[in-house]
């Protein structure tokens, strides 16, 4: 039996995230047996805000040894580097006579990042949604889990790929996001109307998933909250507050009623130290098995090529046939 194809990818930019692993990682675990899986370390993408070359390759491993501490299994789903497989620079700019100008202005992400990087709004930021619809495309994929955040690029690649069949058959099969119901938009310690992010400046305002334990426990205890003490979910009036019963629900896997329940009237000092300890208990292990990864780097490069050759012969199948429906000579 062929299981439906389900592919997702992180910028290999930045450090990895409470946020990445809540909206993202776990949840590709969670889906891991059921699907055919391919996770992408989209360094195409990084490259639309300046990277060193040194940070950029060992992000890479580092990524990898995260997701295989995390609990995927690289016997089972492909793991490589989005630059590893040509096929993704090719399709897109196939995609990109597909994609409209207007719709791309559309994006808040480039909105955002444009204002963040004001000194170097080049086209690739521009262009960067029609990159991601064809890591999507390539492979037939049915199932994209992303954080919230994302769910607008969902949108795009949808629309791409509605187009181009209208257009020349059905070539791609159109894609479903998958938003967590929990977790899906974690927001900043330090600033909580922001989600938390991986390449921030303010080291504060992220849980990183390397952080030492007392590092964990020291950003959270210095959370941003508000002077009412009422432990209450609410994030308009309570972002703060909410975004940590957010991140307490889904470490814990308990609601966050029942959180509201028992935190109530008890101020903020006991929710954020049990907070903390739930963080610790996630991240330790972890870290741990973080650690033995790191010491084998010719594992992890054998898997990172393996996976490359297994998606390149993918990635063809696609392109060939995208080939032939545009006239294009074999
Ligand atoms: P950067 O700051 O480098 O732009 P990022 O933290 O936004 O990075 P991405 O590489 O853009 O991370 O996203 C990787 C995945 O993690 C995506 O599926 C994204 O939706 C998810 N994600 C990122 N931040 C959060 C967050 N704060 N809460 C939930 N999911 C998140
Ligand atoms: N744009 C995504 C990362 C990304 C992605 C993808 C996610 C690139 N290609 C394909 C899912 C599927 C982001 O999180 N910034």
């Amino acid at each position: 039996m062929t299981r439906p194809v389900l592919l997702s990818g992180i910028q290999p930019s930045g450090q990895l995230t409470l946020g990445n692993y809540i909206g993202a990682i776990r949840n590709w675990k969670a889906l891991e047996d059921d699907y055919d899986c391919l996770f992408l370390l989209v360094d195409l993408h990084a490259i639309t805000v300046r990277q060193d070359p040194a940070d950029l390759r060992r992000r890479c491993r580092e990524f990898l040894a995260l997701y295989i501490a995390c609990g995927l299994n690289p016997e089972r789903s492909q793991i490589f580097a989005q630059s590893q497989v040509r096929g993704h620079g090719h399709l897109a700019w196939i995609l990109d006579c597909y994609a409209m100008v207007g719709e791309l202005n559309r994006m808040t992400q480039f909105k955002d990042k444009s204002r963040k990087h004001a000194d170097n709004i080049n086209a690739g930021l521009f262009n960067y949604p029609v990159l991601m619809a064809a890591d999507i495309l390539l492979y037939q994929t049915q199932l994209v889990p992303v954080g919230d955040d994302q769910k607008q690029h969902l949108e795009l690649t949808r629309d791409i790929a509605q187009r181009f069949n209208t257009l020349h058959g059905e070539v791609f099969t159109v894609p479903e996001p998958f938003i967590p119901p929990v977790g899906a938009r974690i927001m900043g310690l330090q600033e909580p109307t922001a989600k938390m992010s991986k390449s921030d400046d303010a080291p504060t305002n992220a849980i990183y998933l390397l952080d030492e334990p007392k590092t964990i426990t020291r950003k959270i205890k210095r959370a941003v909250t508000d002077t009412d003490g009422e432990v209450r979910y609410d994030p308009q009036a309570k972002p703060g507050v909410s975004n940590l019963l957010q991140i307490f629900a889904a470490v814990s896997g308990r609601d966050i009623d029942s959180l509201v329940n028992e935190y109530a009237g008890g101020g903020y000092g006991r929710l954020k130290g049990d907070l903390a300890d739930a963080v610790v208990a996630l991240i330790e292990p972890l870290q741990a098995r973080y650690n033995e990864f790191q010491a084998d780097p010719a594992l992890l490069d054998g898997i990172l090529t393996r996976a490359a050759e297994n998606a390149n012969a993918r990635a063809e199948a696609t392109i060939r046939r995208v080939h032939e429906v545009l006239g294009f000579l074999q």
